[in-house]
C-alpha cells in the first residue's frame, strides 16, 4: 500500500520536463583524476546509475583553480574537464535523465597547497575560518585568506560566466550556482565573514551584490530557464554566520526572482544536521520567488510527501540516500528498504562505496 504523493509527478523546469520531483543533491566525492581535476570514467557510471532521479545535480565543481578547496574535486574550467563531463551528460541523457552541474568557488575554505603558486586563498575579508579541509591525503586547517581587491571581483564573476559556457559545451541541461555552505558567495553575503567597506560589504544590498552579479552573468550566458542556485540561510557550515539572515535572504531571493532563475535550492537548517537549528521563515522565500522551490535537508518519503501536498515546495533534494541507493526513486515508489551508507567511502577512493551499491533488482538476483 502506498500513500498518495506528488513525489513521482513530472514537473516542467524551464525548457525541460523532469520525470519526478526527486532530485539528487550535489554530493562531494573527491574522485576526480589529478593533476587535471577531470571527472573519472567511474563518475560516468555513478551518475548514469542514478539517472532515474527527476534531476541530478553534480558534486560541486570549481570554476577555477583558485576556487578549489579540497583534494580531487572536479573542475569545469579546462578542455579536459569539459570532455570528461561530456561523457557524464551523454550517459545520463542516454538513460533519460536530466543533469545540472553545481558551479563552485570555495573562497576561504581552501589551502595554500591547492592555490596557484601556493598563494593564500581569497575571501571577502582577511578573516580565517575555523575548520579543516582534506589535502595531500590528510585533514589540514584551512589557510588564512587574503581579502579580494575590488579590481579582482570582475574576474570572479567572469570565472562563473565562463564555467556556465563550459557547462553548456559539456551538454548539461543547466547549472546550479553554489551560494551556500560558507563558500565564497555565502562568505560575501554574511556579515560573520564580510567586513568590507566598499560596494561589496556593509549593507545587505552590498553583501548580496556578488551573488546577484554572478547570477546575472550566468543568466546572460545560458539563460534564466537553465540557471538555479543553492542557498543556506542559517547553516553554520564552514564557520559561517550572519547576524540577521531573514532580511538578507528575503533581499537575495527578491533579486533572484527579478533575474527569473528557474529554481532556488534551499538547505533548511544546518547542512546535514538539525533542520530547526535557528528560526527562519522559509515560506517567505517561497512566496517571493516565482520559479521552483527545491527543499533540502533531512527529507524522507513522508516529509517530502507532506511538504509537496502543502505546496511548500516543488522539488525535494535527497543527499546521502542517493549515495547508497542508485535506484532511490524506485525504492521510494515501492516503499522498499534503503541501503545504509558507508561514511568511510564518502570522500576519495575508487569504486567501493561509489558505484558498487546494489539496486533492488541486483540485491534480489544475488539472493
Ligand atoms: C562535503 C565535503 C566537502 C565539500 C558543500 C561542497 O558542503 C560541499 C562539501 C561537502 O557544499
Amino acid at each position: 500500500m502506498s500513500m498518495p504523493t506528488k513525489l513521482f509527478e513530472p514537473l516542467k523546469l524551464g525548457p525541460i520536463t523532469l520525470a519526478n520531483r526527486v532530485v539528487m543533491a550535489p554530493l562531494t566525492r573527491n574522485r576526480a583524476i589529478a593533476p587535471g581535476m577531470v571527472p573519472s570514467p567511474l563518475a560516468v557510471d555513478y551518475y548514469g546509475q542514478r539517472a532515474s532521479a527527476g534531476l541530478l545535480i553534480t558534486e560541486a565543481s570549481q570554476v577555477s583553480q583558485q576556487g578549489q578547496g579540497y583534494q580531487d574535486t572536479p573542475g569545469i574550467y579546462s578542455k579536459e574537464q569539459i570532455a570528461g563531463w561530456k561523457k557524464v551528460t551523454d550517459r545520463v541523457h542516454e538513460r533519460g535523465g536530466r543533469i545540472f552541474i553545481q558551479l563552485w568557488h570555495v573562497g576561504r575554505i581552501s589551502h595554500t597547497s591547492l592555490q596557484v603558486n601556493g598563494g593564500a586563498p581569497v575571501a571577502p575579508s582577511a578573516i580565517g575560518a575555523k575548520g579543516k579541509t582534506f589535502v595531500n591525503g590528510t585533514f589540514a586547517d584551512v589557510s588564512k585568506p587574503r581579502a579580494l581587491e575590488l579590481s579582482e571581483i570582475p574576474g570572479i564573476i567572469e570565472s562563473f560566466r565562463k564555467a556556465a559556457a563550459n557547462a553548456n559545451e559539456a551538454g548539461f541541461d543547466g547549472v546550479e550556482i553554489h551560494g551556500a555552505n560558507g563558500y565564497l558567495l555565502d562568505q560575501f553575503a554574511k556579515d560573520g565573514a564580510n567586513k568590507r567597506i566598499d560596494a561589496y560589504g556593509g549593507s545587505i544590498e552590498n553583501r548580496a551584490r556578488l551573488m546577484l552579479e554572478v547570477a546575472k552573468a550566468v543568466v546572460a550566458e545560458i539563460g534564466s530557464a537553465r540557471t538555479g542556485i543553492r542557498i543556506s540561510p542559517v547553516t553554520p557550515a564552514n564557520d559561517i554566520s550572519d547576524s540577521n539572515p531573514q532580511p538578507l535572504f528575503d533581499h537575495i531571493v527578491d533579486g533572484l526572482d527579478a533575474l527569473k532563475l528557474v529554481y532556488i535550492h534551499v538547505i533548511e537548517g544546518a547542512t546535514g544536521g538539525p533542520r530547526d537549528i535557528a528560526p527562519f521563515d522559509y515560506a517567505s522565500l517561497r512566496k517571493r520567488f516565482s520559479g521552483a522551490y527545491m527543499a533540502n535537508n533531512g527529507y524522507d518519503f513522508e516529509l517530502a510527501t507532506k511538504v509537496l501536498a502543502a505546496n511548500e515546495a516543488d522539488l525535494i533534494a535527497f543527499g546521502k540516500p542517493f549515495i547508497s541507493n542508485p535506484d532511490l526513486v524506485e525504492r521510494l515508489k515501492m516503499g522498499a528498504p534503503l541501503n545504509e551508507w558507508d561514511k568511510a567511502t564518502f570522500y576519495g577512493g575508487g569504486a567501493k562505496g561509489y558505484t558498487d551499491y546494489p539496486t533492488l533488482e541486483a540485491a534480489e538476483a544475488a539472493q
